[in-house]
């Protein structure tokens, strides 16, 4: 039996949106306590809509991570930004983030009129401050404050976990009363598959550099539990756009591709609380970054 709580309470949904990087995936994981959606140091890792569920005493938020919105020109990247825009049209509040060592703005980056139409109160994230000296503070607020009216210019660390308590503070006033939509006692509605697909991906994106990260991607083929053992055994494709890379992600002797496993397992057994034998293949699926046939496959 599903544990869903029983009183009225806060309840709705939160899209995370702004530029790649800013640190939108670490503030949905530093919220939920928990590692749900997947984190690098480059831009565009986060592909798809993650959706977290954040349960209080008196309130279920179900926040959208996004994928980072920027110039797109590849049928990946389209979608990638679609799924972000997308996902104003449906949620009680927007929180649109940024990362404090950006120069001071001159209007908000490629998501004014989106934010605009959604006619949403948005809540602007000042991510990252950590970085910089606290008298610096001022002069952003002030060029952001003019650029669209937010709701509220909100000063945060995710990496660190400072500003949460203010920004929960901010939201659950905004937000509407109703039953929850989800049981309480689950941090995502996005399958153990598709979170451990991410995971493998998040190594690659950690390990490889130049143009590797960005022409992969990752399935699950198969996912089988031994409950006698607790054990599981799991087999997963990356896939590679072209031959001559195929060689950098499998490295000499195999030992790239052995690095990423052995991180990714420790993440996924981590995840599902089972130990794990992870096989990883990888294939060639050439320029699939543009193949509207194979994205779908992807679920894009
Ligand atoms: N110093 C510092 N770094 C941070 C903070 N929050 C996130 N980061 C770092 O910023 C980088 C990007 O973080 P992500 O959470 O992947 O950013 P994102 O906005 O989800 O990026 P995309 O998915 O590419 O759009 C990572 O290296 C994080 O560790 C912070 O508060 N302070
Ligand atoms: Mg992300």
């Amino acid at each position: 039996m599903e544990n869903y709580q029983k009183k009225a309470v806060k309840s709705g949904v939160i899209s995370l949106i702004g530029p790649p990087n800013v640190g939108k995936s670490t503030l949905l994981n530093c919220l939920l306590g928990q590692k749900i959606s997947i984190v690098s140091p480059k831009p565009q890792t986060t592909r798809n809509r993650i959706p977290g569920i954040l349960n209080g005493p008196d309130y279920q938020i179900v926040i959208l991570d996004t994928p980072g919105i920027h110039k797109a020109n590849s049928p990946l990247n389209l979608e990638m930004v679609k799924i972000a825009f997308d996902s104003l049209s449906e949620v009680d509040i927007i929180i649109f983030m940024i990362d404090v060592t950006f120069p001071l703005p001159t209007k908000i980056p490629d998501a004014a009129d989106y934010l605009e139409k959604a006619g949403r109160p948005v809540i602007l994230l000042i991510n990252k401050v950590d970085l910089i000296p606290k008298e610096r503070l001022l002069p952003i607020f002030k060029a952001y404050e003019k650029l669209y009216p937010f709701q509220a210019m909100i000063p945060i660390a995710a990496l660190h976990g400072d500003g949460a308590d203010i920004l929960l503070e901010t939201i659950l006033p905004l937000l509407p009363s109703g039953p929850p939509l989800y049981p309480i006692d689950i941090p995502t509605d996005a399958t153990e598959r598709f979170i451990v697909a991410e995971m493998i991906r998040e190594k690659i994106f950690l390990l490889t550099s130049q143009e590797i990260p960005y022409s992969t991607a990752v399935t699950v083929d198969r996912f089988k539990e031994n409950e006698a053992t607790n054990r599981i055994t799991i087999h997963a494709t990356i896939f590679i756009e072209r031959n001559s890379q195929k060689g950098i992600l499998i490295g000499k002797g195999g030992s790239m591709l052995k690095k990423i496993g052995i991180r990714a397992r420790k993440d996924i057994e981590k995840l599902l609380g089972a130990k794990v034998n992870l096989k990883l293949w990888v294939k060639v699926q050439k320029e699939w970054t543009r193949d509207i046939r194979f994205l779908k496959e992807l679920g894009f």
